[in-house]
């Protein structure tokens, strides 16, 4: 199968000095066979140390649509460390619809690494919420309020913005991956309605919005028709500001952040300032986009049958003995063993079981079963959880209050992605098939909830997996350096990005 990554070239920063220790997720990606190449530390590799380089080889399969790639090591990915990732469909069932193609990746842009946020984040007592970004970026270009920059800065408040060109009458397939730390972006271009096509590689019976809500981790495909008077129109990439809570102990919470980010719809020919008018909201703020836009192309049936394996979690804040605040999943915070990932530990034939408490490990052991996992919020912030490894088929999504009931499950034809909210003291009931060996992480995409440990770990088909054999570059990044030390806060603090806003 045909493998291309387009990159969007004006997301990419440089130059960045980092952390010398990286690792790549492939976010969607199934990585059947190849468990390894699935780039999360502590589950399935070690970091990769500086000029050591490592060949990611896996085959995408049958998946076909709009992925993305980051960092999954501390939160370098919020420092920039993260891009588009596309699969092209030659039987895209869409493509005779559109002419060209565009990527749009949505980001939180701030101002602190993550080595001076997450330290901070980290403090014993530390009493916030979320830290708060900057600007939102549309692919990589965003303004800021100058006045609140600090003296000497070479701020410019009239940063170009990013332009997509269309000619009129062209129709143009809109990838949109929001890529951000935190935030919820909702996307959409004045006058122009979207018409939705594909949601985390999904295809889906088109719809119309004119509004479309993305959480962190999610990716939509829209058609948009160039069919307005030829002119220039705002393209908008506004962060929720409803859904990121803030108290005034919350880092950067005074931000002079514009949460409306906007780039432009150039018609070829224009010559007008855009001034167009924003559409109203057509969608429940801080929830996914509705069920009823979600619909696979075709229904997806395999879901609905005998469920082999149910798993019941729960959400929850806590504090250590420190009093550092921990994300916890039925009262256990994620720590990840930095030298000795788990897909290491079970092909050495240490049984899931025997797993260390804190690697949150949930055990499949039926071949090809349908398992269901029930995920109770007891917090009031919503958090948009992505399952590694596969798609998952959403039962419910109840919010506050009510009773859950298993006689309102979508089996039929259920919604299908790899990425949902979870509503604040809401639940919901999703369904996998399991039927990938490997060790997944299914964990809230929340970049800061992560780093508190909401992670969970699920070790699906172990007596197969433990089988196979991890190929020996992989397994040598974890022999050759001694990376428990290496891993450490202290070290974050070396990543220094030299000039935020040079961009290629
Ligand atoms: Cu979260």
């Amino acid at each position: 199968m045909k493998f291309k990554i387009l990159m969007n070239h004006t997301n990419l920063l440089k130059p960045i000095i980092l952390n010398p220790l990286h690792i790549f997720h492939w976010h969607g990606m199934f990585q059947h066979g190849t468990n390894w190449y699935d780039g999360v530390p502590g589950q399935t590799q070690c970091p990769i140390p500086n000029d050591v380089s490592l060949v990611y080889n896996f085959s995408t399969t049958d998946q076909h649509g709009t992925y993305w790639y980051h960092s999954h090591f501390f939160a370098q990915y919020v420092d920039g460390l993260r891009g588009s990732l596309v699969v092209h469909d030659p039987d895209d069932p869409y493509l005779n619809q559109y002419d060209f193609e565009y990527l749009v990746v949505l980001s939180d842009w701030h101002h602190n690494t993550t080595g001076v946020l997450l330290p901070l984040q980290d403090a014993p007592g530390y009493s916030g919420l979320r830290p708060i970004p900057d600007s939102p970026l549309i692919s990589g270009l965003g303004r800021y309020n100058c006045t609140a920059a600090p003296p000497g800065s070479k701020c410019k408040s009239n940063q170009p913005l990013a332009v997509y060109n269309v000619k009129k009458n062209k129709k143009y397939r809109f990838r949109i991956i929001n890529s951000s730390a935190d935030g919820v972006f909702v996307f959409s271009i004045d006058q122009h309605k979207l018409k939705v096509i594909e949601a985390d590689g999904i295809y889906l019976k088109p719809t119309i919005i004119k509004k479309l809500p993305v959480a962190v981790g999610q990716r939509y495909s829209v058609i948009v028709d160039a069919n307005q008077p030829v002119g220039n129109y705002f393209i908008r990439g506004t962060l929720d500001k409803r859904c990121t809570p803030i108290n005034n102990a919350t880092i950067n919470f005074n931000s002079a952040i514009d949460w409306n980010g906007l780039g432009i719809l150039h018609y070829e020919g224009a010559i007008n300032k855009p001034n167009s008018k924003e559409f109203d909201d057509d969608f429940t703020p801080c929830r996914d986009l509705d069920k009823k836009h979600l619909n696979p192309i075709k229904p997806i049936t395999k879901y609905d049958g005998h469920v082999t394996d149910f798993v019941n979690i729960t959400i929850t804040f806590g504090r250590d003995k420190n009093q550092r605040l921990k994300a916890l999943i039925n009262n256990s915070s994620f720590v990840p063993q930095m030298n000795d990932p788990t897909v290491n530990k079970i092909t050495r034939d240490i049984d899931a079981k025997d797993l260390p408490k804190e690697q949150n490990s949930v055990i499949f052991n039926h071949n090809g079963g349908i398992a269901e996992i029930y995920v109770k919020n007891n917090n009031g912030a919503d958090h948009p959880f992505h399952m590694h490894g596969h798609v998952f088929a959403i039962m419910y999504v109840g919010e506050k209050g009510e009773v859950h009931d298993k006689s309102k499950y979508n089996k039929r034809n259920p919604v299908v992605r790899d990425t949902l909210t979870i509503p604040g003291n809401g639940f919901v009931v999703i369904r996998f098939i399991t039927d990938n060996p490997g060790v997944w992480a299914f964990h809230c995409h929340i970049e800061w909830h992560v780093e508190l440990g909401m992670v969970l770990g699920i070790i699906e088909l172990q007596d197969t997996l433990k089988k196979e054999t991890i190929p020996e570059d992989v397994v040598a990044l974890c022999l050759e350096h001694d990376l428990q030390k290496r891993t450490t806060r202290k070290m974050l603090n070396s990543i220094v990005i030299n000039e935020i806003r040079s961009y290629d």
